[in-house]
């Protein structure tokens, strides 16, 4: 296949004339169509997101977050969130794909009440430290950087335990795809709020030294039995693993987040990354389906997406639509950069929709947009 008039041979190319649009009509007119007049549109050679690439600034967005604090009550909002919206995708209310994310404020002293839905949901901490969340029953304390999540179906409420400070985390949650599914429910916790157990962090006490607690029932549940992972080993995991390893050529040096109990995914939906950029890296681009959320965690650099450069220091976030060439480059010639991730690559993997493409035509980067 070389030209496009090629590429049209064994694919829908019937021209309109006043006989097939009165056949159509009739068809309409009975709830069906003809195929042919849509089969290009829906079946792309190669995916089409609608969603762009976009970086949304932590600079200028937390202005308006902090404005949020005074002018709504967390009582009557449920949530006090600012999402992040794909222009491509307004009407899904998803940052990028099937995936929505938004920074949640929290005052001093404020608790939101417990609820559960269909749809899983993650965090990851902008700022403040007294932030807490009550997952299932258990309390989990989150600081600056840490990563939770809240998988789907489970009670969840929080707060924020400072005196001081507002705490401003980031909400990933695969709404989007729950809702494209048909498959969203949500309940309000009977009693407004959960008794926690006495012990504060216990899936970490019991699952975060990997090591898995034995001769007691397993662990059946389809998501991580841990539910935090704090920043600094997290970080010193990274270093460690800089030093035994090159790393990948596209992300630098990156780990999953995982399960401890089966070393997959930490959620059946979502998937959870973080990456470390050596002080001047620059990767190569590569392409792969899936939707990607990005969070700056530590330094500056730029990604390269579809052609278009986006410059990025700590707390900013930028997406990667499905199947956008892709690279990332730290800008600081002395400092490694850190990028936090939310995918929704076990969907993709586990329905056997993944693929992954390096970029070769001209070299390893992808020319960029004038
Ligand atoms: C939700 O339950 C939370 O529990 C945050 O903090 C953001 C966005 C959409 C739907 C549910 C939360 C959410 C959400």
């Amino acid at each position: 296949m070389s030209s496009d008039e090629d590429r049209r041979i064994g694919r829908a190319r019937v021209r309109d004339n006043p006989e097939l649009m009165a056949y159509y009509d009739e068809l309409a007119k009975l709830e069906a169509g003809a195929l042919w007049t849509v089969a290009n549109e829906i079946e792309p050679w190669y995916p089409q997101p609608k969603s762009v690439p976009v970086l949304w600034r932590y600079e200028e967005l937390r202005p308006l977050v902090q404005r949020a604090l005074p002018l709504v009550q967390a009582d009557d909002a449920g949530r006090r969130v600012v999402m992040l919206v794909n222009p491509g995708r307004r009407e899904l209310s998803a940052a990028v794909g099937l995936l929505y994310t938004g920074l949640q404020i929290m005052g001093p002293g404020e608790a939101m009440t417990a609820h559960r839905h269909q749809a899983a949901a993650l965090r990851f901490v902008h700022e403040g430290t007294g932030a807490w969340t009550v997952v299932d029953g258990q309390k989990l304390r989150v600081g600056p950087r840490d990563f939770a999540i809240t998988p789907n179906n489970t009670w969840h409420e929080h707060g924020n335990e400072a005196d001081d400070a507002p705490v401003i985390w980031q909400d990933g949650l695969d709404i989007p795809l729950v809702n494209a599914l048909d498959a969203g429910f949500y309940e309000v916790h009977p009693e407004l709020y959960q008794r926690p157990g006495a012990v504060v962090n216990s899936s970490l006490l019991s699952y975060g030294a990997n090591l898995l607690p034995y001769g007691v029932e397993k662990w059946t549940r389809p998501y991580s039995p841990l539910l935090g992972w704090p920043w600094e080993p997290s970080y010193q995991a990274l270093c460690a693993l800089a030093r035994a390893s090159e790393g990948s050529p596209f992300d630098g040096v990156i780990m999953e987040y995982t399960n401890p109990v089966t070393g997959g995914p930490v959620m059946p939906t979502m998937g959870a990354h973080l990456q470390l950029l050596r002080p001047g890296q620059a990767t190569a681009a590569h392409r792969h389906t899936g939707s990607v959320v990005y969070t700056a965690a530590k330094g500056r650099g730029v990604s390269v997406i579809a052609g278009r450069r986006f410059a990025w220091q700590q707390g900013d976030i930028f997406c990667v639509p499905s199947w956008a060439w892709h690279e990332h480059e730290n800008l600081d010639r002395s400092e490694d950069a850190c990028l936090f991730s939310f995918n929704d690559f076990p969907v993709m993997r586990s329905l056997g929709l993944y693929r992954e493409e390096a970029h070769t035509d001209g070299g390893a980067h992808q020319p960029v947009l004038p």
